[in-house]
């Protein structure tokens, strides 16, 4: 980063960040820019899907096309969404609260379809990015309205605090492979918020807080969101570890017919 963050807003944001593990900006974007966001979504959906690989486009139900859950890396197939993870404030604000440069690192769709979009597992980042110091955020904007629902975020406040990583064990969810298997502690339970919104409500979490989200219970509303991944320029990648957990992580959605 070039400097250090110096006006008021930022200085409360950066407090909060450090202290919670997370910031809040109700709404980032207004409902004008939300309309045009989601037309790029859905023109996405409709040009750029059809042409990506296997391995970053997941369905709840692959023999049913309308069941789309999960995109990644949309920035290395369109310029539009390039432009939003390199050049938007979403950048600005994760350079802020970090307080560092940072490398965009994936951008991802995240739907819960109305009725059969599942539960995302309590879970840290941190744990499959394999980086020294673990110094990374997850950005993540509404595009739609969310709530308990249709399956709106949860942090646990300060958990980003935690020495080490809680022990993860893989899920059997589809997007979300590796959940946290000692999860619902007192601790976790008394510090536990949850994040309903208007679209265009925008969170960011580092990359040690502890997160999920409820299923969507909803027979008509889906739940859809765009998730950010920068890491901080001082964070080393360990490219072997990460390059190995992804190769197994596309062996076994190939295997058990789930992409
Ligand atoms: O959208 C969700 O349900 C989960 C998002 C998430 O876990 C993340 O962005 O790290």
């Amino acid at each position: 980063m070039q400097e250090p963050a110096t006006n008021p807003q930022s200085q409360n944001r950066l407090e909060e960040f450090q202290r919670d593990g997370y910031v809040v900006a109700d709404p980032l974007f207004n409902s004008s820019e939300m309309t045009d966001l989601n037309g790029q979504i859905s023109r996405f959906i409709r040009d750029v899907v059809p042409k990506m690989a296997d391995t970053e486009v997941y369905y709840e139900d692959k023999s049913d096309k309308t069941s789309l859950k999960q995109l990644q890396r949309m920035f290395e197939y369109d310029g539009y969404f390039k432009d939003l993870i390199f050049n938007s404030v979403v950048r600005e604000i994760a350079e802020e609260v970090l307080q560092d440069e940072v490398v965009p690192v994936n951008m991802q769709y995240f739907n819960k379809p109305a009725g059969i979009g599942q539960a995302t597992p309590p879970h840290q980042d941190g744990y499959y990015f394999h980086l020294t110091p673990c110094e990374a955020v997850t950005g993540w904007l509404a595009l739609e309205d969310v709530d308990h629902e249709n399956g709106c975020i949860h942090y646990v406040r300060g958990s980003h605090r935690y020495e080490d990583f809680r022990p993860h064990g893989q899920t059997g969810v589809l997007g979300f492979s590796q959940g946290m298997t000692d999860f619902g502690t007192a601790d976790d339970q008394k510090n536990t918020v949850s994040f309903p919104g208007k679209a265009g409500t925008f969170l960011m979490h580092h990359a040690r807080t502890i997160h999920w989200a409820g299923a969507n219970r909803s027979p008509s509303r889906s739940r859809r969101a765009l998730g950010f991944i920068y890491y901080a320029k001082r964070a080393r990648l360990d490219q072997t570890k990460r390059d190995a957990y992804q190769r197994r992580l596309d062996e076994q959605l190939l295997n058990s017919a789930k992409i």
